[in-house]
């Protein structure tokens, strides 16, 4: 088939190839570029898994991962929920820099622009080839939504990725559909899609007025549409040939993700796996259901280690281990009950979502931002325990890196190359790190201190019974004496508030670039 490459494409495709050369001229090297996969789940806490601590449930095809690679216990995702911990993983840059890059509606338009630069662009532009696979939740199509029942511009194609397999959103936003590149999977024409959250389209019932017609029931909002008798955030009618069943979600995409592999195990690749799991609604195959003694939530986490099991696997099975990096982590941190009643609270025992760790999902409190992180590149990283202070956001200055690529200047600004600490050559990580709490609390981390900007704010989030780390008063913590972030001692260290202070202002006004 021929291809029409617009002029832009084409002069990026040069560069590529004139940065790949200079990098490494006079040899062929490329092909010593490992591929790299990214398996980033939903929610999943500190403590959620056995190589992190977890006793309740075991999770043997993660904890092989971290037998056999590099376990961070200081490694942070940027922000306390899903859509800016997305957006600067993937531009190398702090979502709060930015309007809009809160947690995304369903119809929301592209919230990353076409044609920046990415962590897929940079790699793409490195001769890998580049695919996501699964939760999405960063907005599609142009100002005023993506056209579902046509072309969906303004998509991961159009910042880097050559291959789109995803939920547009969230596993708890319509439309509860699959995304394939630029169109809906399994559309029927004559049923288009309607989505709506603005407005009601009563097409379909809803959770509100009909809960009768439910199998699992909102415990907070989640009251619109019903989908596989679960009611949605957000209005959708139509398209039903295309709507997805929850409990195969993970088959679909983990099946996704392995075919993504396979047929690229000639190239190089880079995939971007988002799974959906541990998100609600908390729907896990049968196969896996009451396999926890935790209920839904303990058993989607089984679901997610099945999961990493199946991409293990399919390396295995291609000898593409050796040469691959395979990162397993989370977007935020954890939540037990977020708004339906799966059970989760009055099942979940002695088990510790996030750890040791004070706060959970939404929280300033690191149990918001302090994810599980592990790194698996038998070919170079040795196995082991890093305490090493880490950021996703580091992933795309420490990929351009490993593939001879310099970032030019304005691209990924808060990325910083982190190379050496990612793959264990050092246990010296950043120097400092910005973490962001849902209502926008910045917290800056640096050496063992851990410093709270003052703001209004509820303390606790009602529903979810998360304490969210909100005070009117400056919070310092030290981490290394007190990780649970139980003792303010801001009180008797005024010059250290002071000094976080002032560097968290230069960060935010950006006078200094990460470190
Ligand atoms: C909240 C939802 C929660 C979850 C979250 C986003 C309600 C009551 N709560 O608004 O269920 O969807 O948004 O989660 O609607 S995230 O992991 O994608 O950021
Ligand atoms: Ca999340």
């Amino acid at each position: 088939m021929k291809k029409n490459y617009s002029r832009n494409q084409l002069i990026t495709g040069a560069l590529g190839i004139a940065a790949l050369s200079s990098a490494f001229s006079g040899c062929s090297r490329q092909a010593d570029y490992p591929n790299i996969v990214i398996i980033y789940a939903d929610d999943l806490g500190y403590g959620d898994i056995s190589c992190y601590g977890a006793t309740s449930l075991s999770t043997p095809n993660i904890d092989r991962v971290a037998e056999n690679g590099l376990l961070f216990t200081n490694a942070h995702s940027t922000s306390a929920t899903s859509t800016p911990s997305r957006y600067s993983l993937l531009t190398g840059e702090y979502a709060w820099r930015r309007e809009g890059t809160g947690i995304a509606t369903g119809d929301a338009p592209a919230i990353i622009t076409p044609g920046r630069t990415t962590i897929a662009s940079v790699l793409k532009n490195a001769g890998y080839v580049t695919g996501v696979v699964g939760k999405w939740h960063l907005g599609m199509g142009p100002e005023g939504g993506a056209d579902w029942n046509g072309e969906i511009t303004s998509g991961p194609l159009d910042i880097g990725f050559d291959y789109n397999y995803v939920m547009p959103a969230t596993g708890d936003r319509v439309p509860t559909v699959f995304v394939e590149n630029r169109r809906v999977v399994n559309l029927d024409p004559e049923d288009p899609i309607r989505v709506s959250f603005r407005e009601p389209i009563l097409v379909e019932p809803t959770g509100r007025d009909h809960p009768e017609l439910l199998k699992m029931h909102p415990s907070h909002g989640h009251d619109m549409t019903i989908v596989n008798g679960i009611s949605r955030i957000g209005y959708m009618s139509g398209g039903r040939s295309a709507w997805w069943t929850d409990e195969d979600i993970a088959d679909v995409i983990t099946g996704k993700a392995v075919d993504f592999i396979k047929q690229n195990k000639d190239n190089r690749f880079f995939l971007y796996f988002a799974t959906n799991d541990i998100h609600v609604p908390r729907v896990p195959h049968p196969r896996f259901a009451g396999r926890s003694t935790m209920g839904p939530r303990g058993d989607v986490i089984l679901e997610l280690d099945w999961t990493v099991g199946e991409i293990v696997k399919t390396l295995d099975e291609l000898n593409l281990s050796r040469n691959t990096i395979l990162i397993v982590t989370s977007d935020n941190g954890p939540v037990v009950d977020d708004g339906y009643r799966d059970d989760a609270v009055e099942k979940l025992g002695d088990h510790k979502p996030a750890g040791p760790l004070r706060g959970g999902k939404y929280s300033a409190f690191d149990g918001g931002t302090r994810i599980p992180f592990i790194i698996y590149w038998p070919e170079k990283i040795r196995p082991g325990t890093t305490d090493a202070l880490f950021s996703q956001i580091d992933l795309m200055a420490s990929f351009a890196s490993l593939t001879g690529q310099e970032l030019s200047s304005g691209t990924g600004p808060d990325s910083f190359n982190s190379l050496a600490a990612l793959t264990g050559k050092t246990k010296k990580g950043r120097e400092w790190l910005v973490e962001h709490s849902l209502n926008g609390r910045l917290s800056l981390i640096k050496d063992d201190w851990k410093y709270i900007e003052p703001g209004p704010g509820p303390k606790i989030a009602s529903y979810t019974n998360i304490e969210l780390g909100n005070d009117t008063i400056p919070q310092l913590y030290n981490l290394k004496a007190d990780i649970g972030e139980k003792v303010n001692v801001a009180a008797d260290n005024e010059s250290k508030v002071k000094e976080l202070s002032t560097l968290l202002s230069s960060i935010k006004e950006g006078t200094i670039k990460s470190k």
